[in-house]
């Protein structure tokens, strides 16, 4: 059963924690009625705000946090993603981030990314704050300097030593160390449930771990399986600071209960409180998060329409008013077509 388990594990470019990502969103056909004002009420826009979050990359294959696909090795990613887990086990938070540092790299941005990203080019005054952490925004070339990043990157790394500020951004070696390397599938026998000694165990993950030939020809293993042996990986093995050379380094992504970046919230306030907001696209959020959530009723006080897009009809229409739209599905599906009028046909 394990073996079967295993078998089924080997990462096939379609990442997800479990699973669970389908890969092709719903086309759900907007009422006539919705797209009409939405569109009218776009192209007199200016001044637009956006607020993503994991659903915008979920068509790439990305996980999402919440729900079903937010479970790595039965841990939910939100559990992983504190201070606390990273002091109690960092091996464990950085075979995480690791995990995902890879799959954010082996993934390709959407339409949804890249119709964004056209629209900054075509609405100087539209400003995208991300809470995703996985650069594909950056990939579709989204302009940069209309783009936020609420909770870091993926790929930016800094000490943990309260006393040394070495950081370092785009850091996009894969692994990070050695240890942190994927396992691969090896044609070393696979651990069973008839495995008393944890022998096969063993061999197994010797096999995967130290790279030899039968394994470097071996698939990658979806760690994210808590069924799939992983390695124990002492401090030393782990990203090591080299400007102090005592502290651990750390994902550059930022946990619960700690600060957003101080730059980015003062500019982001900046373009919120300089005048009114015409238009806020709520894009593939739960928007339960603060203080990025808090936005949308910034934007609403500053007398923005709002525009939801989501893949859950709960997630999407809470809070809604009259004057607001619902896009009920795939944001890589929809954002190209409703932005389409401003930005024409992408795909073309
Ligand atoms: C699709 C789709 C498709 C799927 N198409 N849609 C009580 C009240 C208010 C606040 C708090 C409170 N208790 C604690 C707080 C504060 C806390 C907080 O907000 N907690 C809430 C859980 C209540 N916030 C913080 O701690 C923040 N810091 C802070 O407040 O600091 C104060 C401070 C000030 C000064 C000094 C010190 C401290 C920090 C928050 C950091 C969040 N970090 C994470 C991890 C980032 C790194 C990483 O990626 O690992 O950010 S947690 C996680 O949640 C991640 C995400 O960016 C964030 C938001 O999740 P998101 O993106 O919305 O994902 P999901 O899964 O929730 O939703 C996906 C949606 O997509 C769903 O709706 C789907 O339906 C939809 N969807 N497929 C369209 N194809």
């Amino acid at each position: 059963m394990l073996l079967g388990r295993a078998a089924s594990s080997i990462i096939n470019h379609k990442p997800s924690y479990q699973g669970t990502v389908p890969a092709i969103m719903t086309l759900n056909k907007i009422p006539t009625k919705d797209r009409e004002s939405f569109t009218e009420h776009l192209k007199h826009s200016t001044r637009i705000l956006a607020l993503c979050g994991a659903g915008l990359s979920a068509s790439s294959g990305l996980p999402t946090f919440r729900g079903a696909g937010g479970i790595w090795r039965n841990h939910e990613a939100t559990s992983l993603a504190t201070p606390e887990a990273f002091e109690a086990d960092p091996a464990l938070v950085w075979q995480f981030y690791s995990y995902r540092r890879h799959m954010a790299l082996t993934a390709n941005p959407n339409p949804g990314h890249f119709a964004l990203a056209e629209l900054a080019r075509k609405r100087s005054q539209f400003v995208t704050l991300t809470q995703n952490v996985d650069g594909l925004s950056q990939r579709a070339s989204h302009p940069a300097s209309q783009l936020h990043l609420l909770h870091g990157s993926l790929f930016d790394v800094r000490c943990t030593e309260f006393y040394c500020d070495y950081s370092e951004r785009d850091n996009f070696t894969d692994p990070i160390v050695p240890a942190l390397a994927i396992p691969k599938g090896s044609s070393q026998p696979l651990p069973s449930i008839a495995d008393n000694t944890g022998e096969e165990a063993s061999k197994s993950l010797a096999a995967a771990m130290q790279g030899n030939k039968a394994s470097q020809e071996g698939k990658e293993l979806d760690i994210s399986d808590a069924g799939i042996p992983i390695p124990r990986i002492s401090p030393e093995e782990l990203p090591q600071c080299p400007k102090c050379q005592k502290g651990l380094l750390r994902p550059g992504v930022v946990w619960f209960g700690e600060a957003l970046p101080v730059k980015t919230m003062s500019a982001v306030d900046k373009f919120v409180e300089k005048s009114d907001i015409d238009l806020m696209l709520v894009i593939g959020t739960s928007a339960m998060v603060w203080p990025a959530a808090r936005y949308v009723e910034e934007a609403r006080s500053r007398g923005a329409r709002v525009a939801v897009i989501n893949m859950d009809k709960q997630d999407g229409k809470r809070n809604l008013t009259k004057r607001d739209w619902f896009f009920h599905g795939d944001a890589g599906t929809i954002l190209p077509d409703i932005l389409s009028p401003v930005i024409g046909d992408i795909s073309a």
